[in-house]
């Protein structure tokens, strides 16, 4: 067998030992079948009244309310996410398909004044037909949620891959979905980068919308765009936290530590940046070291875990390398810095002070607990350092002087700025995504998910005569 088609393994991140499942990964001729039987649904689902698309995610959401604390357990044993956030993300997983049925019954169109006074002059949203959906572990039950349920309430029919990493929780949502749905309406294609390749490259598949790695995404965004296709891409993001000199620093440095060191930093919103006016350095290095002093770190079953172990091995020594050269590029670690000696991949969370904004840790994202701290002599000059990424997802401002929140949410140029709110966890209802290398393609999430997942039809209706 080559290694491409090899057996995924899928193993607790916390317990080396615990196998949590083992799939067979699609290849090409296993795609071509999912897209197919998704193709011979796409009419007639695209057909079925909107009230009747509703009803069928209102069911999918009730299924997994039902569901949610066993499928809590699942996403804590195969991704390592902190249990009190695996609940978190079950619950907005039940909001945003209940969001999604109500959608459903929005209005699909506009009409306008017809030119000659007399026709009837609209547009209508049409759903793409079969849309492609590859999905990261970090979130198993959300981000596949946030793009299956605006796609199904518009009409489209989907092929979801998910994350190598998490093919339980796959395969256990994808049996409520298959429950609850009309047949075809969503097909589960496992597997990894093979299977997401075969996947964008089907001329059957109308668009894909896609949330992970920079690299990947970049890929999948050229590959479907010269075939004339879809994308939307959600990508990577470098965070900053902009603390200015009037801030309440014990709160800030509270939410900082959370988003940046909280589920391990594992997720494309964490904070990987402190912006911090120096008048207030001194006062937030002591508070920040506090802060992620008492973030616990421990297995992500305990009730009181905050941190939790990283995904896999490999996503920890990438970690580790990251450290080490912030450290001979003249970084100075404030607190952290190792592995955690005990079995899981477990990552002390790690702050690192560093005076270049140009240092690799304060450029890159990590996706690890790992967190650079930078000083910007006034407002305008941490606004600048906070621009001075390729990314654009998310920033966080941490003031009490209104006008100074005003004109840095007008001067940063990320997707998200929050103003004394951590760069991580996002509204379900409201757009999501960032500028720059962070994303590509329309927003996704709340009513903003339509511009994606339809197309407009522009019909002129005129009297016969
Ligand atoms: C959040 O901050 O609650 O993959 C959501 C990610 C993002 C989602 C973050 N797309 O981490």
């Amino acid at each position: 067998m080559s290694a491409t088609s090899a057996e995924i393994v899928s193993v607790n991140p916390a317990s080396p030992d615990d196998v949590v499942t083992t799939v067979m990964p699609a290849g090409g001729i296993e795609v071509d079948r999912a897209v197919e039987r998704a193709a011979a649904a796409a009419r007639g689902y695209a057909r079925t009244p909107a009230a009747a698309r509703g009803a069928g995610l209102a069911a999918v959401a009730d299924a997994l309310e039902a569901r949610s604390q066993e499928l809590a357990a699942l996403v804590v044993r195969e991704v390592g996410k902190p249990i009190t956030e695996a609940r978190g993300e079950l619950a907005r997983a039940v909001a945003i398909l209940r969001f999604y049925a109500q959608v459903a019954l929005d209005p699909d169109g506009e009409s306008f004044p017809p030119a000659d006074g007399r026709s009837l002059l609209l547009t209508r949203r049409e759903p793409r037909g079969v849309v492609g959906l590859i999905t990261p572990w970090n979130f198993p039950v959300a981000i596949p949620l946030w793009k299956l349920a605006p796609a199904l309430a518009y009409g489209n029919v989907c092929v979801w891959k998910p994350s190598e990493h998490a093919p339980a929780c796959a395969a256990a949502l994808f049996e409520l979905l298959r429950g609850a749905l009309p047949e075809g309406a969503v097909e589960l294609t496992q597997g990894a980068g093979e299977a997401g390749s075969a996947l964008v490259a089907h001329p059957g598949v109308a668009a894909v919308s896609f949330t992970g790695s920079e690299a990947v995404g970049r890929g999948v965004a050229v590959a479907l765009t010269e075939r004339g296709a879809v994308a939307q891409c959600e990508m990577g993001g470098q965070n900053a936290a902009v603390v200015l000199a009037d801030a309440d620093v014990e709160a800030a440095a509270g939410m900082i530590a959370s988003a940046a060191m909280g589920y391990a930093g594992q997720k494309c919103t964490a904070t990987g940046r402190v912006i911090c006016e120096r008048p207030v350095l001194s006062d937030m290095r002591d508070a920040l070291v506090d802060a992620i002093g008492r973030m616990v770190v421990e297995a992500p079953e305990d009730l009181g875990c905050q941190v939790g172990p990283l995904i896999t091995p490999a996503a920890r020594e990438r970690a580790l390398g990251a450290i080490a050269r912030a450290k001979d590029a003249g970084g100075r670690i404030i607190t952290g810095g190792d592995a955690v000696d005990t079995a899981g991949n477990y990552l002390q969370p790690t702050l690192i002070e560093t005076d270049d904004p140009g240092a690799e840790v304060a450029q890159q994202e990590v996706f690890a607990p790992v967190c650079a701290l930078l000083a910007a002599p006034d407002s305008g000059a941490a606004a600048e350092i906070a621009r001075g990424v390729r990314y654009g997802l998310s920033t966080g401002v941490y003031t009490r002087d209104l006008d100074r929140a005003l004109e840095l949410a007008r001067d940063l140029d990320t997707g998200l700025v929050r103003i004394n709110q951590p760069t991580s966890g996002v509204d379900f209802h409201v757009p999501f995504g960032g500028e720059k290398a962070s994303g590509f393609g329309p927003r996704e999430q709340g009513r903003a998910a339509r511009e994606f997942y339809t197309s407009t039809r522009t019909i002129l209706i005129s009297p016969s005569r």
